[in-house]
Formats: C-alpha cells, sequence, structure tokens
C-alpha cells in the first residue's frame, strides 16, 4: 500500500512553499477512496498549523469547468480560514504555482445541514448567498488530468473570495455572472450553469459530506462551484466578479 501520509506530506509542502510536484498516479495505482483519504491528511497538517476548517468546495458542477478539464464527475474539498482572501484585498503570485479564478456563487449556513435534505430543506439551513471567486492552483508539474491526483490534492483549493451576503430568499436560478479582468469580461455565465441551480451543488455538497462520515456545519461556507471555466490569473491585473442581484466580488494581484 501506498504511504498516504508521505503523499498528503509532499502536497502540503507543494502549497505551502508554492513549487510544483510530479503527479503521484504515474507511478502508484490508488483508488478515488484513497485520494479523499490524502485530502483529509493534506488539509489534517494545516489544522495541526492551527487554520481552522470553515467550508467546503464543490467542483466539477458546470458543463464549462466539466469540459475544460474532460471530466464527468463532481469533486469536492475541504476549506480552511487560512484560505479566504478577503474583499478588495490583493493576493501575490508568489504564493501559487499556476493560479487561476472562477466565478461562483458561496452558501452561508446557519445551521448544520444533513443529508438526506431537499432543496428546499438546503435553502432553509441558508443564512446568506454571496458573489464569489475560487482561485484554485494545481501543486502539479506538467499536469494530465487524474482526478485521483486533482482530488488528493484539495481538489485545487488554495483561496476564496466572498462578497456581500444577501439574504436567500431571491431567485438564484439564473443571474448572469460576469468574470472581468481589469474591467473587462473574460468569462460570462449563468448561475444556471451550476448544476440548473446552484442549490443543487448545496444539496450535493451535503450528500458528499455525509458519504465521507461528515456534516455541514453551521457557520460553514460552501462554494458551489465554477459556473464557467478558470481562468489564468497574472501580475498586475483587477479582477472582479459581479453577479447579478447580488453585487460585486474583486482582489488584484500582485507580483
Ligand atoms: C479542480 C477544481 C474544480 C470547480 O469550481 O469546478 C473547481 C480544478 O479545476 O483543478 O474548483
Ligand atoms: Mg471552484
Amino acid at each position: 500500500m501506498a504511504d498516504w501520509a508521505m503523499i498528503a506530506h509532499k502536497l502540503d509542502d507543494a502549497a505551502s512553499a508554492a513549487r510544483a510536484i510530479p503527479q503521484f498516479s504515474d507511478k502508484i495505482e490508488y483508488s478515488l477512496e484513497d485520494a479523499y483519504r490524502v485530502q483529509h491528511l493534506v488539509v489534517g497538517r494545516r489544522i495541526l498549523r492551527g487554520e481552522k476548517r470553515c467550508g467546503m468546495k464543490m467542483g466539477f458542477t458546470s458543463r464549462a469547468k466539466m469540459a475544460q478539464m474532460g471530466i464527468e464527475d463532481m469533486c469536492w474539498g475541504r476549506l480552511t480560514d487560512g484560505m479566504i482572501v478577503e474583499d478588495g484585498d490583493s493576493l501575490s503570485l508568489s504564493r501559487y504555482v499556476h493560479p487561476r479564478v472562477e466565478p461562483e456563487i458561496a452558501f452561508l449556513l446557519k445551521r448544520e445541514l444533513r443529508f438526506p435534505c431537499t432543496a428546499a430543506e438546503a435553502l432553509a439551513a441558508v443564512d446568506g448567498v454571496a458573489p464569489a471567486m475560487e482561485i484554485i492552483d494545481s501543486r502539479y508539474r506538467n499536469f494530465r488530468f487524474s482526478l485521483e491526483d486533482v482530488v488528493a490534492d484539495n481538489a485545487s483549493s488554495s483561496g476564496f473570495v466572498v462578497g456581500p451576503w444577501h439574504s436567500p430568499d431571491r431567485d438564484l436560478d439564473n443571474l448572469g455572472m460576469v468574470l472581468e479582468f481589469d474591467f473587462r469580461p473574460v468569462q460570462i455565465g449563468s448561475s444556471a450553469a451550476i448544476l440548473g441551480h446552484p442549490v443543487r451543488s448545496l444539496v450535493a455538497a451535503a450528500r458528499l459530506a455525509c458519504e465521507a462520515g461528515e456534516v455541514l456545519e453551521a457557520g460553514w461556507i460552501i462554494m458551489a462551484g465554477g459556473a464557467t471555466a478558470a481562468e489564468a490569473l497574472r501580475a498586475g491585473i483587477h479582477v472582479r466578479n459581479s453577479v447579478q442581484s447580488l453585487g460585486t466580488v474583486s482582489f488584484s494581484v500582485t507580483e
């Protein structure tokens, strides 16, 4: 059996040092279950350093993302407070390997959410919904897609930025979303791209958490997944996601 702790150690070091490493699936065979075990260990190392678990991110919940990466399955990752980027802040490229940004929608839970749940029950557990962006960063060099490698690498979780929270008592099913670099649109989409309605991503998060023996906790943030393909970040740009009726969220990028 592969040394999962050693793999987790290498992934965590690569993320901390912003240094690319070779993929693992080239050398070892591991199942998706093994990959989630590695992810748990990777995030466990962050928790040992004092970071706090604060949510869950969903991946590959839109056709655009599935097509970009050539995949048909959803995946998920664990969010910690160490990954929070404040709305309006700047981030340094030097902290990442090859970061990309995705326009997303975030949910804040006011109470625990357990599966099974209906979409209505999931929405009833939501305190707020916000425009958001995820900064994903694969730690692998010359990455050739492998779901196991992505999952082990915490589904490329690297940073997330959340804009103003709004009450969820509004239509969320088809909100226009525009990702801009320096106020020029680079990706245009809709919240409908996220499984038809972003609340479906929340229900899926509750299900996948349940399968992993976890519960979505009160106070957690759930990132519903990119509504469009991801865009590579570069130094000097201002990045903004504007979501119809939810407002904007932004950050800028330095060397
Ligand atoms: C995996 C992460 C996917 C999303 O929103 O679909 C994701 C990747 O693309 O590297 O975060
Ligand atoms: Mg994402």
